[in-house]
C-alpha cells in the first residue's frame, strides 16, 4: 500500500497538508494525555480533511456512489460534507477500516450528541494545531489546558459565534453538539 501521507503531500495544497499534519501531531498530543491510542489519532488527524479540496460536484459523487443518504442542507456545503466525504475517501483510496477513526473524520466538522475521546480529539486539533492563526484559537488553546471538553466547547463557541456573525445557518448537529458537551461538562465528566 502506498503512503497516505506522500499522496495527501501531493493532492493537497501546502497550507492543507500542513494543517493536516499539525492535527495529526496535536491529535497524538491530545491522545497520550486522554488514553487514546497514538497511532489512531495520528491517521484521523491527517486524514480528516482528506476530501476538503474536491469540488462539490466530486463531494456529492463520492457520498451518492458510497450509497449514503445524506440531507440536502449538508449535502449543498463543502463546510458540511467534507467529512462525510471524507470518510468514503479514507476508506476507499487509502484502506482505512478502523469504523472509529472513519467516524471522527466523518463527524469533524460539526461534532454530534456522544462524541468518543477520539472524536473530540480529532474536532478539537483541528482547532488548535499549530499553524491555525484565526483571533478566538488563544481562548481555545487556554480552555484546552482545562480539559478535553472544554476546550471542545469553546471550539463550539467559536464556530457559533462567528456563524452569526456571518447571519449563515447552524447546522442541527452543531447546537446538539455543543449542548450535549455543556451537559458533560455540568454532570462533571
Ligand atoms: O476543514 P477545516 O477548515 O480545517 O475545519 P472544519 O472542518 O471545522 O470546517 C470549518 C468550516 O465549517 C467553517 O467555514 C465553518 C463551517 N461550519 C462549521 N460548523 C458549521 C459550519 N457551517 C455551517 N453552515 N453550519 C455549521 O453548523
Ligand atoms: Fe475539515
Ligand atoms: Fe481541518
Amino acid at each position: 500500500m502506498y503512503s497516505m501521507y506522500e499522496d495527501l503531500q501531493k493532492r493537497l495544497s501546502p497550507k492543507r497538508f500542513t494543517h493536516s499534519l499539525g492535527v495529526a501531531k496535536t491529535a497524538v498530543l491530545l491522545a497520550r494525555q486522554y488514553g487514546v491510542d497514538e497511532e489512531t489519532a495520528y491517521i484521523a488527524g491527517l486524514a480528516h480533511d482528506c476530501a476538503k479540496e474536491l469540488p462539490l460536484p466530486i463531494m456529492q459523487q463520492v457520498v451518492n456512489e458510497a450509497g449514503l443518504l445524506i440531507d440536502p442542507y449538508m449535502l449543498a456545503s463543502t463546510a458540511l460534507l467534507h467529512g462525510a466525504a471524507g470518510a468514503v475517501v479514507a476508506a476507499n483510496r487509502y484502506g482505512i477500516d478502523d469504523e472509529d477513526i472513519l467516524e471522527a473524520i466523518r463527524v469533524h466538522t460539526t461534532g454530534k450528541v456522544g462524541m468518543t475521546t477520539l472524536e473530540k480529539i480529532i474536532f478539537l486539533a483541528d482547532y488548535i494545531e499549530p499553524s491555525r492563526t484565526y483571533p478566538a484559537v488563544t481562548a481555545i488553546r487556554e480552555a484546552t489546558k482545562e480539559g478535553l471538553n472544554q476546550g471542545v466547547l469553546a471550539g463550539y463557541n467559536s464556530t457559533i459565534s462567528l456563524l452569526i456573525r456571518q447571519n449563515s445557518s447552524i447546522y442541527f448537529k452543531t447546537v446538539l453538539g455543543r449542548n450535549d458537551i455543556l451537559q458533560e461538562i455540568m454532570d462533571g465528566r
